[in-house]
């Protein structure tokens, strides 16, 4: 599957760097290439300048609303950056349609952080956009959720949060739901590192991309995941989340054939490392919740077959009983069994209701300062209240 990469503000743009780092490295252990192009869109010049891999021409870093802010981003006003995206957005087009593989293009993604300004003003606008002119072609929304610091000392970051979601919800063909929260470990301050969340939000695409672009005859799997497979199962709320078990080194005595405690072990191996992609999703989400899902095995082709395919089918099932599942593998060369989850068309998660209330406590009180009222209202009619940045 080939994307179209846009990052917007600083943590989109990041996050599209990080992109496209995956693509060279397709590049270079792969010979393919699973991105049409990237590219970083900002308000703000000193955060174009500090991305690594994205190309360094104003085609591909492009700086917007240049008058209005001075190159110095929007301040957290989400507002401002939807309204300059809007009058920008020309320019974003404009740019995007040189890239080399523009036609070949399956699908956007477009990445924001939905607590600040500018990638949180402008990703909805964007994919509004993107959807009225290339009608047909699905646009995906990576939507980055603030750290639960940042919730507590600025409220701007519950509104900004629950605007952005609203907005992407209602233009995207899925919003993928990314909680920098989920991925701060206790133990381990390097964990709050935002390059190492970054990696990890990025790495379980790789596969997933690769998968459907393999050309190589011994590298196409028995099911092999394609850009049809993705764009059907993604819809509305999303995760992601991938998992790995290590191959430990045959001992040189083991003879070729293999009996059945080997077979029960090769299971197993790819049963943790679904396990693992369960954990790790990208958002903590009720999986009986769940509408459709998408799991893709790599592994060396001598640790895949059906039955083990089958086997990993069976227990996402049980967990997610509602959802219709989707499933490939991919032969790789390596010294692991991968496994990447997509799990879409949530209905319902609690902490986007809550942003969604929180917001509207926040909106009474503003009105009440105002002097317009306070009344307490029904979650539909809350949901309506919340403003759309499109
Ligand atoms: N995962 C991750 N989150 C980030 C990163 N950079 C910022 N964030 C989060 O994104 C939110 C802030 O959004 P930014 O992208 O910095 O804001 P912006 O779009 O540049 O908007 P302005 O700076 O207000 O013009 C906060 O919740 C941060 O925690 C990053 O590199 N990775
Ligand atoms: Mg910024």
């Amino acid at each position: 599957m080939k994307l179209l990469v846009i990052g917007l503000g600083q943590c989109g743009g990041r996050i599209a760097d990080r992109f496209a780092r995956l693509n060279k490295r397709g590049h270079a252990l792969r010979g393919m290439d699973t991105l049409a192009g990237v590219f970083a869109v900002n308000t703000d010049v000193a955060d174009l300048s500090g991305l690594r891999t994205i190309r360094p021409d104003y085609k591909h870093r492009i700086l917007i609303g240049a008058q209005r802010t001075n190159g110095h981003g929007v301040g957290k006003i989400s507002e401002l950056g939807a309204e300059i995206a809007n009058e920008d957005v020309d320019k974003i087009i404009d740019a995007i349609r040189t890239a080399e593989g523009f036609y070949e293009t399956d699908a956007f993604l477009l990445c924001a952080g939905a607590a600040g300004g500018t990638g949180s003003g402008a990703i909805g606008v964007l994919t509004k956009h993107l959807k009225e002119r290339y009608i047909g072609k699905p646009v995906y929304d990576v939507v980055v959720l603030p750290f639960r610091q940042e919730e507590t000392t600025e409220t701007r970051t519950i509104y900004n949060t629950a605007t952005c979601l609203k907005s992407t919800y209602l233009v995207a063909d899925a919003v993928f739901l990314i909680d920098n929260q989920r991925y701060v470990k206790k133990d381990s301050p390097a964990e709050n590192n935002l390059n190492t969340i970054n990696a990890k939000v990025a790495e379980p695409f790789y596969n997933m991309l690769c998968a459907g672009e393999e050309t190589k005859s011994r590298f196409v799997g028995s099911k092999t995941l394609d850009a049809g497979d993705i764009i059907q199962t993604l819809t509305g709320w999303t995760v992601i989340g991938g998992g790995m078990s290590r191959l430990e080194r045959r001992l040189p005595f083991c003879g070729p054939k293999r009996d059945f405690r080997d077979k029960m072990i090769e299971t197993s191996r790819a049963s943790h490392a679904m396990d693992q992609a369960i954990s790790e999703l990208s958002m903590t989400i009720d999986p009986s919740d769940v509408g459709r899902a998408l799991y893709l095995l790599t592994a060396p082709a001598k640790e895949m077959s059906m039955d083990i395919l089958k086997q990993l089918g069976d227990n996402l099932k049980s967990l997610a009983p509602n959802s219709l599942i989707r499933s490939g593998d991919y032969p790789r060369d390596s010294r692991q069994v991968d496994v990447t989850l997509i799990m879409s068309e949530i209905g319902s998660i609690r902490k986007i209701t809550d942003y969604f209330t929180k917001a509207i406590d926040l909106i009474s009180v503003m009105k009440a300062k105002r002097g317009l009222g306070y009344q307490t209202r029904r979650l539909e009619e809350s949901f309506d209240e919340i403003p759309v940045l499109l």
